[in-house]
């Protein structure tokens, strides 16, 4: 379960991260938050690193490229705005930590990679977009393309499949989902003033061609990426609209009518982080920018609301077992103050899944933004959940000294909630990391995107962990529980 931004989501979500730090320092001291002292059976080993500057906010994707039987990691790249810096999408071997292929974005990249066999070699291929045209060697942008998963090899490019019928001059793309045999991706609108509509395309994934354009009935911004699910046989589409300043809706959407079927509004602020949805409890689970957490059933009538005044929220929610009592619970992450300046605290809640009643909620470092990570690692039947903190936060005003700020990766007990386990890292931390087992060796490993840097870790032991909640947007990276 888990958060994220302008994009990121928060690999979307990052698109609104451009202005967000400034100087402030973190001493964990002064939480009152312990760290544990033993967490033998918890030591995570380091397997491999790889290094690239751009790396940090894209969250990564996983398939074996190079059938070797190891999972493979896939990412986008591109914490520099400005510059002549490379920004590759890149495909790293899980094995050994060497790069198998990148393909040159230009522009940055902050959406996580989609994946699906598009060619029929039995092998998944990358779909994936860019942000905005930025000052410098940008030249064609965005950009959203199909690459061959095994070599990186262009497919499709949408820009020149849709030639002539369609322009996209300004914003971004978020990342893809899929339904039936399209796929769906927004073109995120804001950004520039006067801001336009966000556009939401259906295409066909073999060849790219856009089969269908559609905006929000409120013609918002739209940072959300869109959670897709099938209900009474009818795919519906779930997305909030609005940003960090601007306000706007949670809408679901009948995407065989065009036709949205219910909408939320918030008052003052959007919605950015992707909701999740689970479909076969059949409940939404939505968090507004406002820190507004929604759960609704699917015809829109709200089953409880909390909302925890003078925080915004930017990461997307996930589920687990928090308490003993029976049911699915709730984890969100949130952050203490006011866009761009969440420097105050941030704060990990966990809420009753019944009634919305706060469990519990810790302090957890600065600048937070990539989603949880839920697991029952000791196999206790309580899940607990794995962040990226942040320990210091400084306004990078080139992003140079991003791969040297402090962080580091936490891991909650389900059942006390203390913290179980925890390492340092470098690097500034701004997209969500991955628990899987990727050489089904029976030890989880963690895949750790941080500024400059991915990193394999892998436990020790075989403990044969139960992962519910393993990546960006669930382990099918879909917001589908
Ligand atoms: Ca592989
Ligand atoms: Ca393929
Ligand atoms: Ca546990
Ligand atoms: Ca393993």
């Amino acid at each position: 379960m888990k958060v994220n931004n302008k994009g990121l989501f928060f690999a979307s979500l990052f698109i609104l991260l451009g202005g967000f730090f400034v100087m402030a320092k973190y001493t964990p001291q002064e939480t009152g938050q312990k760290i544990p002292s033993h967490q033998e059976g918890f030591q995570f080993k380091n397997v491999w690193q790889f290094s690239q500057k751009s790396i940090g906010f894209s969250s990564p994707n996983l398939a074996d490229l190079n059938l070797d039987g190891v999972e493979d990691i896939i990412i986008g790249s591109g914490i520099f705005e400005h510059g002549g810096h490379a920004r590759p999408i890149m495909a790293i071997d899980g094995k050994k930590g060497t790069l198998l292929w990148s393909y040159n974005a230009q522009s940055r990249v902050f959406a996580t990679p989609f994946l699906m066999d598009i060619n029929e070699d039995k092998v998944k291929d990358v779909l994936i977009g860019t942000d905005h045209c930025h000052k410098g060697s940008s030249k064609t942008c965005p950009g959203l393309w199909a690459l061959n998963g095994k070599n990186g090899e262009l497919l499709w490019d949408l820009r020149k499949v849709n030639e002539g019928f369609w322009k996209g001059d300004v914003p971004g793309f978020n990342t893809i989902s899929k339904f039936g045999d399209r796929i769906l991706f927004g073109q995120s609108g804001g950004g520039f003033e006067p801001r336009p509509p966000a556009r939401l395309f259906i295409a066909h994934p073999k060849t790219g061609k856009i089969l269908k354009e559609f905006k929000a009935e409120d013609n918002g911004e739209v940072y959300s990426i869109p959670t897709l699910f099938k209900h009474n046989n009818v795919w519906h589409a779930l997305f909030g609209t609005g940003g960090e300043v601007v306000k706007g809706s949670l809408y679901l959407y009948d995407l065989l009518k065009g036709k949205t079927l219910w909408s939320l509004p918030e008052k003052k602020k959007g919605w950015i982080s992707s909701p999740l949805v689970h479909s076969k409890e059949k409940f939404i689970f939505a968090t507004s920018v406002d820190s507004g957490f929604y759960k609704l059933d699917f015809k829109g009538n709200i089953l409880w609301k909390q909302k925890v005044e003078g925080f915004e929220t930017y990461s997307s929610p996930a589920l687990g077992n928090f308490d003993n009592k029976s049911g699915l619970d709730m984890v969100i992450t949130t952050a203490k103050g006011v866009w761009p300046r969440h420097i105050e605290e941030n704060r990990i809640i966990w809420m009753n899944g019944k009634t919305g009643k706060i469990i519990d909620s810790k302090v957890f470092g600065l600048n937070g933004y990539p989603s949880p990570l839920i697991f029952d690692l000791n196999n206790d039947g309580f899940d607990e959940v794995l962040v990226l903190i942040n320990l210091e936060a400084k306004y990078p005003e080139n992003f140079e000294i991003a791969g040297s700020m402090k962080s580091a990766l936490r891991i909650y007990d389900g059942k006390t909630r203390e913290v179980l386990f925890e390492k340092n890292l470098n690097g500034l931390s701004a997209a969500t990391p991955i628990a899987k087992d990727i050489d089904r060796n029976g030890k989880l490993d963690l895949i750790v995107p941080v500024a400059g840097k991915l990193l394999r870790f892998e436990l020790p032991k075989r403990t044969g962990p139960k992962v519910y909640w393993g990546q960006f947007r669930g382990n099918k990276g879909n917001g589908i529980f």
